[in-house]
């Protein structure tokens, strides 16, 4: 079934000129990337998507991090997506992601961990919703 994954490059990736590097990943695994747009997100947004770690430690810093520079923000689809990409991604903490991933390749820490892709097609629906309404 075809499945829609809401991926974000986080600011560092942005400031670091990354984000070809990045795209390029799902481009050469012949993803479809149907929207994309680049912005800094407002706290509500960034809030909002980041909902489920509220009341964390990490929370505070989580926030001002995803809204202090812009953001690519895309829809990236295929059949089995979902999955698919939380394996490019890499495990959240980037100092422990295998090599090969993208968090692996390209990032050190769990805070600047250089992207964000949904965890289930059901989350991806959500946060599709937020980015591209
Ligand atoms: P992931 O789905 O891999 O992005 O990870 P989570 O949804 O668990 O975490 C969301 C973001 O919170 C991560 F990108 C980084 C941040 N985070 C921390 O900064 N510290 C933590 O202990 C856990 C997560």
């Amino acid at each position: 079934m075809v499945e829609k994954s809401l991926v974000l490059i986080k600011p560092e990736a942005v400031s670091r000129g990354l984000i070809g590097e990045i795209v390029g990943r799902f481009e050469t695994r012949q993803f479809r990337i149907v929207a994309m747009k680049m912005e800094i997100l407002s706290r509500e947004i960034a809030e909002t998507h980041y909902g489920e770690h509220r009341g964390k430690p990490f929370f505070e810093g989580l926030v001002s991090y995803i809204t202090s520079g812009p953001v690519v923000a895309m829809v990236v689809e295929s059949p089995g997506v979902v999955a698919m990409i939380r394996t490019m991604v890499g495990t959240t903490d980037a100092a422990l992601a295998a090599p090969g991933t993208i968090r692996g390749d390209l990032a050190q820490s769990i805070a600047e961990n250089v992207i964000h892709a949904s965890d289930s097609p059901e989350s991806a629906q959500r946060e599709i919703k937020l980015f591209f309404s």
